[in-house]
């Protein structure tokens, strides 16, 4: 039994469009648990230090300038598996190509923006998880 966390973010594009709501009645309906929840705008800091890993490729800049744009909805949701089945419920990273049935085919589609308009941010790895959560939940 390996009980995870993982560090959920509703992005600015789904903030706006008022589909927090049905981002986390999903993650409640697979059987995870909500840990904590917050709504904020994110600091170019906080985006810095989340998006470490790709920092200098081309969608880079761009990717750092939406996730500040606006209010995002972050979560810490808690279930065995936890990480690989956000991941899984959230789809793959281009919403044209995210299989029905997961948040990004469901909800996503290419807006001509790019594929950073793509509605979930949800953690790679437990290690990823754990550092997500230092940045945007720090002392919990
Ligand atoms: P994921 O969010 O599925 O973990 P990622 O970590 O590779 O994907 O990339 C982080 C975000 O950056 C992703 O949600 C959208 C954006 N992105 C990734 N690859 C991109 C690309 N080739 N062009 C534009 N944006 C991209
Ligand atoms: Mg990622």
């Amino acid at each position: 039994m390996t009980i995870e966390r993982s560090l959920v973010l509703v992005k600015p594009d789904g903030f706006q469009r008022g589909l927090s709501g049905e981002v986390l009645r999903r993650i409640e309906a697979k059987g995870y648990t909500l840990v904590a929840l917050a709504i904020l705008t994110p600091t170019v800091e906080q985006l810095a230090a989340h998006y470490a890993e790709h920092e200098g490729k081309p969608f880079y800049e761009p990717l750092v300038e939406f996730m500040s744009s606006g209010p995002v909805t972050a979560a810490v949701i808690e279930g065995q598996d936890c990480v690989r089945g956000f991941r899984s419920l959230a789809g793959a990273t281009n919403p044209t190509e995210a299989a029905p049935g997961t948040i990004r085919g469901d909800l996503g589609r290419d807006w001509g923006l790019k594929v950073q308009q793509n509605i979930v941010h949800g953690s790679d790895s437990p290690e990823s998880a754990a550092r997500e959560i230092g940045i945007w939940f720090p002392g919990l």
